[in-house]
């Protein structure tokens, strides 16, 4: 990919690229509950940045179909702590922010956050502004509606066009707004306003989506429901399920993977990565 700054560190080459997920909520469909303390999500992150992640997403709220909405300042005071204290504990790796409100986004960024990801694909006006005046990379995804209702509209005559169109409007959008263009990474938005059926086919078109878009793609498909419906194994079951979709990603192209277990995923990905490679220039014998 063409060189893409995020923080401290330039990303460019073929990747991929793993983001570790810490999911500081009481409430996230695979590991609520777990990191709510911020010296456990701090120590979770540090454990993650050891096991290869080029990246930590942090995410205050639970967007998993039918959460609540948590008001922006108790989503701030859970992802703020643990940014200033990775950021005090020398942590220098990029980190984002896994948000849809400009409140938290600006505070997280206040606090040291290198890079937004907006599950909404800017959706607050004030976020778009946000972004565009801050100059930050931001991942836009696909979904439809909110956590509320996204489930009912998981509807699609042709899953791959709706989204790939859907998502090529939210980069103009975002673009008309004032963001760079060249600060955008796209997401399809697995397990978001989709069925298993539609995760699925986005996974098996994911090289006609990066080449039709044009612009990074990041996905994550990290013991999500649609693991649970092809093999009937619970969330905190669906690790080789994940490494087999990180595997797709990468053979793919795709550019950045977002998981919860890095170690296992940085395994897969350099598999599947020496594999794409091997077939992309052939060696001798
Ligand atoms: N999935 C979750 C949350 N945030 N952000 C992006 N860009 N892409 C995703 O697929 C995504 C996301 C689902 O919740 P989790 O944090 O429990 O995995």
């Amino acid at each position: 990919m063409q060189a893409l700054r995020i923080g401290a560190r330039v990303f460019s080459g073929a990747g991929p690229f793993l983001m570790g997920v810490v999911n500081v909520t009481p409430d996230s469909f695979s590991d609520g509950g777990r990191f709510l303390d911020p010296a456990a999500a701090v120590a979770h992150a540090l454990r993650l940045v050891s096991e290869g992640a080029d990246l930590i997403d942090l995410g205050g709220e639970s967007t998993r179909p039918g959460a609540p909405e948590v008001p922006a300042e108790q989503e701030a005071e859970r992802v703020v702590p643990v940014i200033e204290r990775l950021r005090q504990a020398g942590c220098t790796a990029p980190i984002s922010v896994d948000t849809r409100k400009a409140a938290v986004a600006r505070a997280a960024l206040a606090a040291g956050a290198d890079l937004v990801n907006d599950v909404s694909a800017l959706a607050e006006p004030a976020m778009a502004e946000l972004v565009a005046g801050r100059r930050v990379p931001v991942v836009l995804m696909h979904t439809r509606g909110t956590p509320a209702d996204m489930a009912r509209l998981a509807v699609y005559g042709d899953v791959v066009g709706e989204v790939e169109r859907e998502l090529a409007l939210a980069l103009a959008r975002a673009v008309k707004a004032g963001v760079r263009e060249e600060q955008v990474v796209l997401d399809p938005g697995l397990g978001f306003a989709k069925r298993a059926c539609h995760s699925l086919a986005l996974l098996a078109a994911l090289p006609a989506l990066r080449r039709h878009l044009g612009r990074p793609l990041l996905v994550g498909p990290s013991r999500k429901s649609f693991i649970g419906e092809v093999t009937g194994a619970a969330a905190s079951e669906r690790l080789p399920g994940t490494l087999a979709a990180v595997a797709a990603c990468v053979l793919a192209g795709v550019e950045l993977v977002r998981v919860h277990d890095v170690g296992a995923a940085r395994q897969a990905a350099l598999v599947a990565a020496a594999i794409r490679d091997a077939s992309a220039s052939p060696g001798e014998g």
